[in-house]
């Protein structure tokens, strides 16, 4: 049998199937979805999509045309362009941040009876160590408390940059000091590119482009690093497990329960929750098989790198998953929450609940959760979305049967451990090296690696582009790292699974029979895209060369938050080149374009290439990434 026929890919036509099935069902009950929307919002402001129009301030707004070249305030386009991206930057930044921020106060709030624990001591004893907490004979819960407070600090230090800065390989160090990069206090950052923006202030495009580059370093060797590092600690370092992914994974004859956003820490209470002996029995009396907890979104990722819960769906299946009339209850935390789940929920028996301060939405039930009542409010939502599973209305029930395996939970340490594999037949969950990664590398079994990060977006295909373009690259023996909702476009169409090396060239294909790990490796969520940079620095101080020079580059075809910008300002700095499928919002200036691009390349290493056709995205990333073997000499 050849190996084409050995594996078979879901396809973007079956999915969209699924999605047209759906809408149906929103036209039945009368509420509108993202495609209705998408229609009516077509074609775009002109302004708006290329940067050009400004209201900072209430003398405008100001559209920039070649009949007025300048705002009332004489600012240009090469300004306004400038101002709108790193504020887009600084809202990315804070976004990612503030998340690791609730991180770092689960570890604070941790204690042995509480709903909080430390469950990595390892990570945390590593930190300690890094950080100069002594930990000789003290109790782990008062050693994690200290750490905690130093993680804390970094919010708002008075002095000092970046503690996780220290984790960099030299060069890139150097690099961030000659160019004034390294980010002092997370929040800092966040108010000096806002301060930078603020009428009156900053108008040199060079600047705004450098304070966008400074920005996203204090979230990704800040914010978004403490949010994988800390949550780890508390709920676990990921390690390699199997899952589920796609609508299909919602039950008929179950309690559905929906955790949506981007912090675990709810979810995590949601499990719980429904691992308690008193639920399971009261979703027997109900009629109900039992619970089944899935994720959306980020903290889908979380859920299942930790616990192997299983993914209903990534951004734009949201309303889709509602549209199926069997979920009892959506609960959401933080980011990338449609408002319309609101109305779509209310057009079924579906209960839908709010739990942050930072996301509040109408139609839902707002239940703050906070470190004292997580559990509680976890087991009510858990409870009334079992007494709710009567409520379901038969004639509006469809499940698309759609799901694949997935083979996740490739942290770093998951991945160095199983790649140990490939040159010492074994797996090792001590082992700390990289090389037997960089000797594939350099022998070519392994011609290099692109780390796929972020959304969909309706303004590219959904889904289309992150499977198109993996396809092609692990056919050409390039491994792919993922994040977001980029993993779980991978895991709807199967490359998630072990057998998709079947899809593979010879090289991968090897390696990961070896290794037994699939081509695609899912690292986690947004904030895990520091686990990436982690992956890259690791590869190159292990090989001793700087991360420019190593043959990795970062793509997100569908792209669409400003988290996302402010990622793909770290992703740059840090050095490696990203490949974008969408445009950010600052073509109407030609010096912001040739800033993002060719300027920060020539101070970092590291700048965007963009290409809105998927095939030639996934030919400039190929060509890219022998450009750099060759530079090796490899
Ligand atoms: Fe117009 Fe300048 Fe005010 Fe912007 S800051 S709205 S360009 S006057
Ligand atoms: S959830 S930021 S749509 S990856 Fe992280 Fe997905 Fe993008 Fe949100």
């Amino acid at each position: 049998m050849s190996d084409v026929m050995k594996f078979e890919a879901t396809t973007v036509e079956t999915m969209e199937a699924d999605t047209n099935r759906l809408h149906e069902t929103a036209v039945k009950v009368g509420v509108d979805t993202w495609q209705d929307r998408v229609a009516n919002q077509t074609p775009h402001c002109g302004f708006g999509e290329k940067g050009i129009c400004c209201r900072i301030c209430t003398m405008g707004p100001c559209r920039i045309t070649p009949k007025s070249p300048k705002g009332i305030c004489g600012a240009t386009a090469d300004t306004i362009a400038g101002r709108n991206y790193l504020r887009m930057a600084a809202a990315g930044a804070a976004a990612h941040s503030d998340h690791g921020r609730e991180c770092v106060w689960k570890l604070y709030d941790a204690s042995p009876d509480g709903n909080f624990h430390i469950t990595d001591e390892t990570k945390l004893l590593k930190l300690a160590e890094e950080w100069g907490v002594e930990t000789e004979g003290r109790d782990i819960y008062e050693v994690g408390r200290e750490v905690a407070t130093l993680g804390l600090g970094e919010y708002g230090k008075i002095t000092g940059t970046s503690r996780m800065i220290s984790r960099a390989n030299p060069e890139r160090i150097r690099c961030w000091e000659e160019n004034d990069l390294l980010p002092r206090a997370i929040d800092r950052e966040v108010v000096t590119a806002l301060h930078m923006t603020h009428v009156g202030c900053t108008a040199d495009p060079v600047a705004l482009v450098h304070a966008a580059l400074k920005v996203g370093m204090a979230d990704g060797w800040g914010g978004s690093m403490a949010g994988t590092e800390f949550s780890d600690i508390v709920y676990g370092t990921p390690m390699p497990k199997e899952t589920e992914g796609n609508l299909g994974v919602l039950e008929k004859e179950y309690v559905n329960v929906i955790c949506h956003g981007h912090d675990p820490a709810v979810a995590e209470m949601i499990v719980n929750a429904s691992e308690s002996p008193e639920l399971i029995s009261l979703a027997k009396e109900q009629g109900a098989k039992g619970i089944n907890i899935v994720g959306l979104c980020c903290v889908a990722n979380e859920m299942a790198m930790r616990h192997g819960i299983r993914m209903v769906g990534n951004y734009l299946q949201q309303e889709n998953a509602i549209l199926t009339g069997v979920v009892d209850a959506i609960v959401v935390d933080l980011q990338c929450i449609f408002p319309n789940i609101g109305p779509v929920s209310e057009c079924f028996h579906t209960k839908f609940y709010t739990t942050s301060p930072i996301a509040q939405i109408p139609y839902s039930t707002y239940l703050p959760v906070t470190s004292a009542n997580g559990g509680e409010v976890g087991y009510r939502i858990v409870k009334e979305a079992i007494l709710n599973f009567k409520n379901r209305d038969e004639g509006k029930i469809f499940i698309p049967e759609h799901k694949r395996k997935a083979a996740i939970g490739y942290s770093c340490e998951g991945i160095k451990s199983r790649l140990d594999a490939v040159t010492n037949s074994h797996v090792d969950e001590e082992l700390d090296t990289y090389k037997p990664l960089i000797d594939c590398v350099k022998a070519g079994v392994i011609r290099g690696a692109a780390a796929f990060v972020g959304c969909n977006n309706p303004k590219v295909r959904p889904d289309y582009s992150h499977i198109e373009i993996m396809k092609k690259l692990i056919a050409n023996d390039i491994v792919v790292v993922a994040t977001g909702c980029a993993a779980q476009a991978a895991s709807k169409a199967g490359l998630l699974e072990k057998d998709a090396k079947f899809l593979c060239g010879e090289g991968l294909k090897r390696v990961c029979t070896l290794a037994d790990i699939p081509p695609v490796l899912h690292m986690g969520s947004c904030v895990d895209i520091s686990r990436m940079m982690l992956l890259a620095t690791g590869i190159a101080k292990d090989w001793g060369i700087d991360v420019p020079q190593v043959p990795v580059v970062g793509c997100a075809p569908e792209w669409m938050s400003e988290k996302a910008v402010a990622i793909a300002n770290y992703v740059v700095a840090t050095g490696i080149d990203t490949y974008l499928g969408v445009y950010p919002q600052v073509q109407g200036s030609d010096k912001m374009m040739e800033l993002i691009t060719e300027g920060t390349r020539a101070m970092t290493g590291g700048g965007y290439y963009f290409y809105t056709n998927p095939d030639d995205l996934v030919n400039a990333i190929i060509n890219g990434i022998e450009a750099k073997r060759a530079a090796l000499g490899i």
